[in-house]
C-alpha cells in the first residue's frame, strides 16, 4: 500500500531525441483532422482514458507501452522487453519483436507505425492474427501515451534498417525515416510525460517492479528488466532488476507466500483452455488464517473478482467436500464446513486470458463474462481431484486443516454475534470512549484513530465536533495477521473500532458496508518508530478485515507536523527537514541558532489548538490517503512486517528503511 501525495516536476526531452524539427507541411486530410481530434480528446479528458492524472495514471503510460510488447511476446515473436527510467524521468521500453511496420501504406499514405502511434484503438488493427491479451481495463493503447507526453520517440529495427519517428502532444514531427542499419528487430519507445497534464511526474521504482515482476511471473518465459538510471548502487552502476519465471504461477504463489509458513510441498498446479479461453491456476495452503486469491484477467489484476473467481471457489468447494465426505472425517467430527473453511489459509492464483473480456464494478476490475465461470469451474475442479487422488498424504493435511477452521468460525461466531447485537442497538451500543460527532451524514463525517487516550483527549478538545469523531486506543492493537478469528472479535480495541465504525465482517466475509458511519478514517499516531508501528498495526487491521474500505478510499492516515520553528512573533510549523531549512532561511537568513526549533515527538506535545491548526483543520491538515497500487506487494508487506519469521522482516525493513517511516 502507498500514500497519494504532490512531488515536484521535470522537463526535458526524451534521450536520443532529434536536434532538429522535422515538420512537414501539414495536409489537411479528413484523416488528418480525426487524428487530430482524436488526440484533442484525450487532452482534454485524460483521465478517462488512463484513470487517473496522479500517480496511478503516470505509471499507466508505462504499463500500456510494455503491454504492447508482451502482446508480441504472447504472439510469440519476442521474448525479452527491457524498461528504462531515464533521470528526468523520461522511460523506454525496448523489445526484440519483429519492429513495428514502418512502410507506409499506399492507401493510407503513413505507415503502420504512424497508425498505431496516432490513432485511437488502432494498436491491434494490423495483425488480426495475434491473440491480443491487453486491450482490457484502460486497454487505451499507445496512441494515448503518445498524446499525453510532450515529446515520444520510436526507434523500429525491422528489415535490415533502423527507423526513427518523432512526437511531440501526439503530432508527428516529420514522418518515419531511416537513421542507420541494424541486423536485428524489435521496437524501443522513449516518451516524456506532459506534465501540463499529470500532477506527479517522478516515476516510483517499487511500484514499477512490481508491476513488471507481476507480468514475468503472469507470462511465464519473458525476460523483463528495469533499469533506474536516476540512482547508483555502490559500484556506481545503475540500480537494474531482471524479472523471469520459468515456473510462471508456480512460482508466483511461492513468492507471495515466500514468509509464511507452507502446509503442503509443492503447489497445486493446473492450466487449460477451452472455447478460446486460456485458464491458469496455483494454489497453495499455509498455516495461517488468511485467505489470499489474487485473480487476473488478461495480465489484469481483478480486484473485485468476477466470474473467474467464482468457478474457481465453487471448484474448490465442491472437489474438496466431496473428497472430506468420502473420508468420514466431517461426520467423525459432527461438523459442517462451508466454503470459507476450505480458504483459510490459502494463497491462490487464477491467471484467465479472455478474447473480449467484460469489465464491471465500481473499479472496472471484476469481470463479467458468464461462460467463464464454468470453464474455470472444470479446469479447476479436475485438477484439485485428481490431486487429492494422487497425494493421499497432502489431502489430509489439508482436511484436518479445514476441520480446525470450521470449528474456529463456530467459535468466533459467537464474539460476533456481541459485535453485531451491541450495534443493533443504536446509540447505546458506541464505545464509551468515542466522542461522536453531531452529524449523521457518513459522507460528511470524519473519526480519528488516535493513539493513546492523553492524545485522544487533546483531540476532543481541538475537533469540529459537528463532523469529527475521535477514538482513542489504547496501546498496541492486536496484530491480526497471527491471530484466529475469535480472538480478533475479543479484543477490546477492534470490537470499538468494529462497533464505532458501525461494519463488521458477517459469517460469509462479506461487509455490511451500508453501515459505514464515517468515509474518513484518519489513523492518528506519533511521528515515531511506535507510532509507525501502531498505524502499521491498523493498516494491517483495515487491509485484512475491512479491505472494502481500503479499497473505496475510506482510510487516510494524518500527518502531524515534525517541527515548529520559532523567532519573536513569528513561528511556522515544517513537516520535513527541508521546510525547516527553508523557514529558518526566510526568518534568519538560515542562522539555526537564532531560531527556536521544536522538534514533535509525539502528538503529546501539542495542545489541543495545535493540534487542530497543524493536524485536524481540514483547511490547512495533509492527510495522506491509503491506496493499493498492488494487492500482490501489499499483501506481502503485510505478511513479513506482522507474521512470525524474523530474518525476511528485517531485511525487508532493511531495504525500505526509507519508505517504511510513512509509506506502507
Ligand atoms: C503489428 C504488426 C507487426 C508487429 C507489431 C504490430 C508490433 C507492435 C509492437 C508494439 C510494441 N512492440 C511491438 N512489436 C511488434 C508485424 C507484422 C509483420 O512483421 O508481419
Amino acid at each position: 500500500m502507498s500514500t497519494d501525495n504532490v512531488s515536484p516536476t521535470g522537463t526535458s526531452p526524451v534521450p536520443g531525441a532529434l536536434a532538429q524539427d522535422h515538420s512537414h507541411a501539414a495536409e489537411y486530410t479528413a484523416e488528418n483532422i480525426q487524428v487530430l481530434e482524436g488526440l484533442e480528446a484525450v487532452r482534454k479528458r485524460p483521465a478517462m482514458y488512463i484513470g487517473d492524472i496522479s500517480t496511478k495514471g503516470l505509471h499507466h503510460l508505462v504499463y500500456e507501452v510494455v503491454d504492447n510488447s508482451i502482446d508480441e511476446a504472447l504472439a510469440g515473436y519476442c521474448d525479452s522487453i527491457e524498461v528504462t527510467v531515464h533521470p528526468n524521468n523520461s522511460v523506454s521500453v525496448l523489445d526484440n519483436g519483429r519492429g513495428i511496420p514502418t512502410e507506409i501504406h499506399k492507401k493510407e499514405g503513413k505507415s503502420a507505425l504512424e497508425v498505431v502511434m496516432t490513432v485511437l484503438h488502432a494498436g491491434g488493427k494490423f495483425d488480426k492474427d495475434t491473440y491480443k491479451v491487453s486491450g482490457g481495463l484502460h486497454g487505451v493503447g499507445v496512441s494515448c501515451v503518445n498524446a499525453l507526453s510532450t515529446h515520444l520517440r520510436a526507434e523500429i529495427h525491422r528489415n535490415g534498417k533502423v527507423w526513427v519517428q518523432e512526437f511531440a502532444k501526439g503530432i508527428p514531427q516529420g514522418d518515419v525515416h531511416q537513421i542507420g542499419e541494424t541486423t536485428k528487430t524489435g521496437t524501443l519507445v522513449t516518451f516524456l510525460p506532459d506534465n501540463t497534464i499529470f500532477t506527479e511526474s517522478v516515476y516510483n521504482y517499487d511500484t514499477l517492479a512490481a508491476r513488471l515482476r507481476e507480468l514475468a511471473y503472469l507470462n511465464r518465459g519473458i525476460k523483463i528488466s528495469l533499469t533506474d538510471e536516476r540512482e547508483r548502487d555502490d559500484d556506481g552502476q545503475f540500480i537494474k532488476e531482471h524479472f523471469h519465471s520459468e515456473g510462471g504461477l508456480v512460482e508466483f504463489v511461492q513468492y507471495l507466500d515466500s514468509t509464511r509458513e507452507p502446509l503442503i510441498e509443492i503447489p497445486i498446479y493446473s492450466e487449460g483452455e477451452r472455447d478460446g479461453v486460456m485458464v491458469e491456476m496455483a494454489l497453495q495452503y499455509n498455516t495461517g488464517y488468511n485467505e489470499n486469491i489474487h485473480s487476473y484477467v488478461n495480465n489484469i489484476n481483478t480486484v473485485e473478482g468476477g466470474t473467474h473467481v467464482a468457478g474457481f471457489r465453487r471448484a474448490m468447494t465442491r472437489t474438496f467436500k466431496a473428497y472430506a465426505d468420502k473420508t468420514g472425517v466431517l461426520d467423525k467430527n459432527k461438523i459442517s464446513v462451508t466454503g470459507d473453511d476450505f480458504r483459510e489459509g490459502l494463497t491462490a492464483l487464477i491467471s484467465v486470458k479472455v478474447p473480449e473480456p467484460q469489465f464491471e464494478g465500481q473499479t472496472k476490475t471484476k469481470l463479467g463474462n458468464s461462460e467463464v465461470s464454468g470453464i474455470v469451474d472444470t479446469i479447476t475442479g479436475e485438477a484439485l481431484g485428481i490431486y487429492l487422488e494422487e497425494h493421499p498424504r497432502m489431502a489430509k493435511i489439508i482436511i484436518e486443516k479445514v476441520v480446525l477452521a470450521a470449528k474456529a468460525r463456530i467459535a468466533a461466531r459467537k464474539a460476533r454475534e456481541q459485535v453485531q447485537r451491541k450495534n443493533v442497538l443504536s446509540g447505546a451500543g458506541l464505545p464509551g470512549k468515542l466522542a461522536d460527532c453531531s452529524s449523521k451524514d457518513p459522507g460528511e463525517s470524519e473519526v480519528f484513530l488516535v493513539e493513546g487516550d492523553s492524545a485522544g483527549g487533546t483531540a476532543k478538545q481541538g475537533r469540529d465536533r459537528t463532523f469529527q469523531a475521535i477514538l482513542p486506543l489504547r496501546g498496541k492493537i492486536l496484530n491480526v495477521e497471527k491471530a484466529m478469528e475469535h480472538r480478533i472479535f475479543d479484543n477490546e480495541e477492534i470490537k470499538n473500532i468494529y462497533t464505532a465504525l458501525g461494519v463488521y465482517p458477517l459469517e460469509d466475509k462479506s461487509l455490511n458496508i451500508e453501515k459505514l458511519r464515517y468515509h474518513k478514517i484518519v489513523i492518528m499516531c506519533d511521528a515515531d518508530v511506535d507510532g509507525s508501528h501502531i498505524t502499521t498495526l491498523i493498516l494491517t487491521f483495515f487491509y485484512r478485515k475491512l479491505l472494502r474500505l481500503v479499497e473505496m478510499g475510506y482510510i487516510y492516515i494524518a500527518t502531524p507536523p515534525l517541527y515548529l520553528v520559532k523567532k519573536g512573533k513569528q513561528s511556522r510549523y515544517c513537516w520535513n527537514d527541508e521546510e525547516r531549512k527553508k523557514a529558518v532561511e526566510d526568518m534568519a537568513g538560515g542562522k539555526e541558532d537564532s531560531v527556536h526549533i521544536q522538534r514533535y515527538k509525539g502528538l503529546g506535545e501539542m495542545n489541543a489548538e495545535q493540534l487542530w491548526e497543524t493536524t485536524m483543520d481540514p483547511s490547512v491538515r495533509k492527510l495522506r490517503r491509503v491506496t493499493i497500487d498492488s494487492a500482490v506487494e501489499a499483501d506481502r508487506i503485510f505478511s513479513t512486517l506482522m507474521g512470525d519469521d524474523v530474518p525476511p522482516r528485517r531485511e525487508f525493513i532493511e531495504k525500505h528503511a526509507k519508505y517504511a517511516k510513512l509509506d506502507i
